[in-house]
């Protein structure tokens, strides 16, 4: 009896962290997207992701990219990059902490063409 209980328990939990687990849905530029501009960085979330560090790095090394979301625990991250990026390809990693606590990391990329 006091084994089952435990079972079941072992369950709940085990389906609330998969449950939990943020991950990054899909980017703005998509991942591997070809663009002309970069008005916005841009990634959104299945669960609430609390971004704790973006860096962006391009054929001339980092961008400094101005966060507009701050630390907050959101679904829709938001940053801006400079304007008139160089031609050329882009990564953007990131680090956060998922809903659960558990930390995160993800990595787009994209490419600036004329
Ligand atoms: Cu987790």
């Amino acid at each position: 009896m006091r084994q089952s209980i435990f079972a079941v328990l072992a369950l709940i939990a085990t389906a609330t962290s998969v449950w939990a687990h943020s991950k990054a849905e899909d980017t703005t530029p998509a991942n591997e997207a070809t663009v002309t501009t970069v008005k916005a960085i841009e990634m959104r979330f299945d669960d609430p992701m609390r971004v704790t560090a973006i860096t962006m790095t391009g054929p001339d090394g980092d961008v400094d990219v101005e966060r507009e979301t701050g630390m907050d625990a959101v679904t829709e991250f938001r940053a801006i990059p400079p304007t008139d990026l160089p031609i050329g390809t882009y990564t953007v990693d990131w680090r956060g902490l998922s809903a659960d606590g558990h930390p995160m990391q993800g990595t787009f990329g994209f490419t600036v063409a004329d």
